[in-house]
């Protein structure tokens, strides 16, 4: 199902990196064809490019109103070619097909912004561009549609031999989002001279944009800009779009290998499983459901391939939460992993990287989305959420200098270095599930994880009786500290070995006067993880 590239048409108002990717495809000996100022750019670079006036044999007119809207280009971007007649009347017009299509639209938005007049604005709705984009889109069969230049690197990886039809059909949806995007604002400008107002008209008719009703709100984080209309946000019913940070290196800036595009929940899960998966140097893997985690685990010791270990004993942990899950790897994931993962349901995977055949292994899969993490993946130094009336920023919760050389042991024996290795982990891990957070853990893997509770009492019933049989002998983890005894009895009562907590409850003495009384070992962190 891969479509091999041997001609492209390149048409972009934005020309970032235009040119490496040019220079790319002209490496691997696919022949250009490009517009006016793309095609200057292309040519300056010592690039071979055919301009599309040759091609057409028409000479682009009214002010560039029409230049590539002509069937010498149409046919060749519209022709079928798995249908016999399709190609034969192609070659008796005498017309070549593209199988690759690269265009970003003329730049609406800004010129509206940018306080233009009228007519200056509207000579700023492209025509012809969408006329490509959406031509090539319904032709994803023969044609890869590229509008978002994030997606070059995906294209040049491909070379020489070109996309799969799933990686096509994935561009294609990206395509329709991007001029769909782009119409509402167009239809935003027209009802209410701005493109701002989501509660225009034309935002309402079209649910499925959001447009920039938050700009505001989005200016003051630091000039985030709409990247893409989500088909809808945690429902159904709910608009919704997604911003990126101009600097941001994170799960926004990912690219999609294969799969459908990523919704609004998988964006969310999908960061919640990067954040607890990065928490850990060892090769480590994060399963989430609901923005929880529902398994975390390192490689076991000398595993022949660490991160496929990892996986299958984050999956280990709770195999029924994990069905539909999100998955995040902190190294490449190996063709070994991806078997394991292939035979389960999973919504999206997330990796800095994924070794070409693991791809070819889950594209096996149309329903699962795999996404490459950029270069260098990091969060930002600020977190931010909305409340009524205003934001809420605060400085990341982290693990640097995070060492177990500062915690209090205030009660039992010194543990042997395995079982603290557990205890590091556990407290790790904990971090990234949602407050009232216990964390079950042995040999580097949690074995149950009770979350998201009013009180820690039900966490800890939730962990062991997630854990089952693996709860004794096993360590536990708390985020933050147990206001009575309660909830380490449930844990003393399962046979859990080893607590880690913050400590500096009210009641600290009986906390401990209960784990003394049990025999086991209680360290005190002095610092809590509250995860909300
Ligand atoms: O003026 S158009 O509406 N009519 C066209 O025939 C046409 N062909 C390409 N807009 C058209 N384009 C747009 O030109 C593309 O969407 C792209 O944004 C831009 C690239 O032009 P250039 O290569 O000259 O910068």
């Amino acid at each position: 199902d891969v479509v091999p590239i041997r001609r492209a048409l390149l048409s972009v108002s934005d020309k970032t990196g235009i040119l490496d990717l040019a220079a790319a495809l002209h490496a691997a000996g696919v022949e250009l064809v490009s517009t006016g100022s793309t095609a200057k750019g292309i040519a300056d670079a010592g690039i071979p490019v055919t301009e599309v006036a040759s091609v057409t044999g028409f000479q682009e007119a009214l002010d560039g109103r029409v230049k590539t809207l002509h069937p010498g280009i149409h046919a060749g971007l519209l022709a079928d070619l798995r249908l016999e007649h399709h190609e034969q009347q192609l070659a008796d017009l005498g017309i070549a097909p593209f199988e690759l299509v690269v265009v970003n639209l003329y730049p609406f938005v800004d010129t509206v912004r940018s306080g233009a007049e009228a007519n200056a604005v509207v000579e700023q709705i492209d025509i012809g561009g969408p006329a490509m984009v959406r031509a090539s889109a319904k032709n994803f069969a023969n044609v890869a549609i590229v509008t978002d230049p994030r997606a070059y690197d995906l294209v040049t990886r491909a070379l020489p031999k070109g996309l799969s039809l799933a990686q096509r059909r994935a561009l294609a949806s990206d395509a329709f989002a991007h001029t769909a995007g782009y119409d509402t604002a167009v239809a935003r400008w027209f009802a209410t001279g701005s493109v701002e107002d989501a509660a225009a008209p034309a935002a309402a008719a079209a649910p499925a944009a959001t447009g920039d009703a938050n700009a505001d709100l989005l200016a003051a984080i630091g000039g985030a800009t709409l990247s893409s209309p989500l088909r809808y946000g945690e429902n159904s019913h709910q608009a919704a779009g997604i911003y990126t940070l101009p600097t941001g290196r994170g799960i926004a800036q990912a690219t999609l290998l294969h799969g459908k595009e990523m919704s609004f929940n998988n964006y969310v899960d999908a960061d919640a499983a990067l954040r607890a998966a990065f928490d850990h140097a060892e090769p480590a893997v994060a399963i989430i459901k609901h923005a929880q985690p529902c398994g975390v685990a390192l490689a076991a010791p000398g595993a022949a391939d660490p991160i496929a270990s990892a996986h299958e004993r984050a999956h280990a942990c709770d195999p029924v939460s994990a069905f539909g899950g999100v998955i995040a790897a902190n190294r490449t994931v190996t063709a070994a992993m991806a078997e394991t993962v292939a035979g389960i349901f999973t919504e999206v995977v997330v990796a800095p990287d994924f070794e070409p055949e693991a791809i070819e292994i889950l594209s096996r899969k149309a329903a699962i989305r795999l996404l490459r993490l950029p270069d260098g993946y990091a969060r930002e130094a600020s977190e931010l959420r909305q409340i009524s009336g205003g934001l809420l920023l605060q400085e990341p919760d982290t693990f640097d200098g995070f060492s177990s050389h500062t915690w209090r042991r205030v009660t039992g024996t010194h543990v042997d270095d395995a079982t603290l290795a557990d205890l590091e982990f556990a407290w790790r891990a904990v971090r990234s599930v949602k407050s009232n957070a216990i964390l079950l853990a042995s040999g580097g893997a949690s074995v149950g994880v009770g979350m998201g509770q009013v009180n820690r009492v039900d966490s800890c019933v939730l962990a062991v009786s997630r854990a089952g049989d693996r709860a004794a002998g096993s360590v536990a983890a708390s985020d933050a500290f147990f206001p009575f005894a309660d909830g380490p009895q449930i844990l003393i009562d399962a046979g859990v070995r080893a607590i880690v907590q913050p400590g500096g409850s009210k009641r600290d003495d009986e906390v401990i006067a209960a784990a003394e009384a049990a025999g086991l070992t209680m360290y005190l962190t002095g610092e809590r993880h509250f995860f909300h």
